[in-house]
């Protein structure tokens, strides 16, 4: 007899979806409001680099990014979890970057090249090239 199998399946999956950690106002099922491009002080950045998740060099897209001096830089985290862009000479720093969300755009003032991580996964590498 085929019970109801898909629904111990659906609470199964409701279980798991109880991921610890700080930040836990996401849900993953639900869809992911995007600020860029709003009113009301949200500036979009000139680049926006994406955040792929933990996976070295190739945790940021693009990378190396390539962005003109004067021009702002935003990173979209488009993992399950939190993480940072954080230049590794402490040229610019994202803050914590909640999954989902964009970080606010960064100026980049001085020409040269970037490199960045991860405060929270300093496996997670990217750099930046700012072009006069
Ligand atoms: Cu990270």
């Amino acid at each position: 007899m085929a019970l109801t199998i898909g629904g111990v399946l659906l609470v199964a999956a409701t279980l798991v979806g109880c991921g610890g950690g700080g930040s836990n106002n996401s849900n993953p099922m639900a869809p992911t409001p995007t600020t860029t491009g709003g009113g009301g002080g949200g500036v979009a950045a000139d680049v926006t680099i994406t955040i792929n998740g933990m996976d070295g060099a190739q945790s940021f897209s693009p990378s190396p990014g390539s962005v003109k001096v004067g021009q702002t830089v935003a990173w979209r985290n488009s993992d399950s979890l939190a993480h940072t862009a954080t230049a590794d000479g402490g040229a610019f720093n994202t803050g914590t970057i909640a999954p989902g969300a964009t970080s606010s755009p960064i100026m980049m003032s001085a020409a040269g090249s970037f490199a960045y991580h991860c405060s929270f996964h300093p496996s997670m590498v990217g750099s930046l090239t700012v072009t006069q």
